[in-house]
């Protein structure tokens, strides 16, 4: 049977799963569109349609650039396909009622254009009740700056995908220190490169090696927060 001819309706979760890592290892978005929703239908909870559709998916994509299989005409079109996908997930991902919790700002640092694991740190955020403002790709150090005074958040979170860029979170944080500001933020980073040594080193108040972590961290940063503040005013 060729590719045309599947009918992803009829696939079984498990064969409609591997099928959508083949669509987005393709850059078929309006395949992972369908795919996403038909999962969706059968009960799948958002988060498992995210994770083990589409970022396992991505993570088989990010093998074959890592090998010159795939190059990134290609894998632009999978990163177009997986962000489908994410638009259809994120308001149910966002609408879990969460108590608030406190404010996120985001951003992809200087020279760095990937923002697929940032918006899912986004995504997942706001669902665990954050407000999240995303500073997009690319941003240098002024960008953060200029975020922070306007925004007043709890929490800086920084992404880097590449090991050219990583450095870059030290000269943000540097700066914040310089300028007698880091202590008012808790300062998250992560990205596929980073560990948490490099997390220490650049001076963050802790890496986060995924989504899910991140969220787990940033509350557990805001309760120690919530008890500093509360036991301070005894
Ligand atoms: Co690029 N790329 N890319 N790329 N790309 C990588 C990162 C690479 C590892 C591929 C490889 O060689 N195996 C490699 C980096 C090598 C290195 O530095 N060690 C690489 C390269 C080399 C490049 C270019 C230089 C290629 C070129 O032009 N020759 C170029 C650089 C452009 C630039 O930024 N200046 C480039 C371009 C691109 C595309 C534009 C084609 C596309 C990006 C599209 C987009 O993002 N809109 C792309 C993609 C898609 C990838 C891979 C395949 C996938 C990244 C991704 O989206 N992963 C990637 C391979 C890989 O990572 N293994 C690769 C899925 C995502 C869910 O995971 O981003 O890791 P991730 O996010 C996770 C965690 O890391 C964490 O949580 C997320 C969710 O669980 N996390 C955070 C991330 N940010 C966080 C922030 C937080 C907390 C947690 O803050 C609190």
């Amino acid at each position: 049977m060729s590719d045309d001819e599947i009918i992803l309706a009829d696939l079984s979760d498990d064969e409609l799963v591997q099928q959508m890592h083949d669509d987005l290892y393709d850059g078929l978005k309006e395949e992972i569109e369908e795919g996403t929703n038909i999962l969706l239908s059968r009960g799948w909870a958002p988060y498992d349609v995210l994770t083990q559709a589409l970022v396992e998916g991505m993570r088989i994509v990010g093998i074959d650039f890592r090998d010159g299989i795939l190059f990134v005409p290609e894998v632009l079109l999978s990163a177009n396909a997986m962000k489908a996908g994410m638009t259809i997930l994120r308001p149910l991902l966002a609408a879990t009622g969460a108590p608030k919790q406190g404010k996120l700002v985001i951003g992809t640092v200087k020279g760095d254009i990937h923002d697929i694991g940032k918006n899912l740190v986004g995504m997942m955020m706001e669902g665990a009740g954050f407000d999240v403002v995303d500073l997009g790709i690319n941003n240098p150090v002024e960008n953060y700056l200029e975020a922070l005074e306007r925004e007043k958040p709890d929490i800086l979170g920084m992404s880097a995908l590449l090991t050219t860029t990583m450095p870059y979170m030290k000269v943000v944080i540097d700066t914040l220190k310089e300028k007698g500001m880091r202590d008012e933020y808790i300062v998250l980073v992560g990205g596929a490169p980073l560990n948490e040594e490099f997390g220490k080193a650049v001076g963050a108040d802790a890496y986060c090696r995924d989504a899910a972590i991140a969220v787990e961290t940033a509350k557990d940063f805001i309760k120690r927060k919530h008890n500093q503040l509360a036991s301070n005013a005894h």
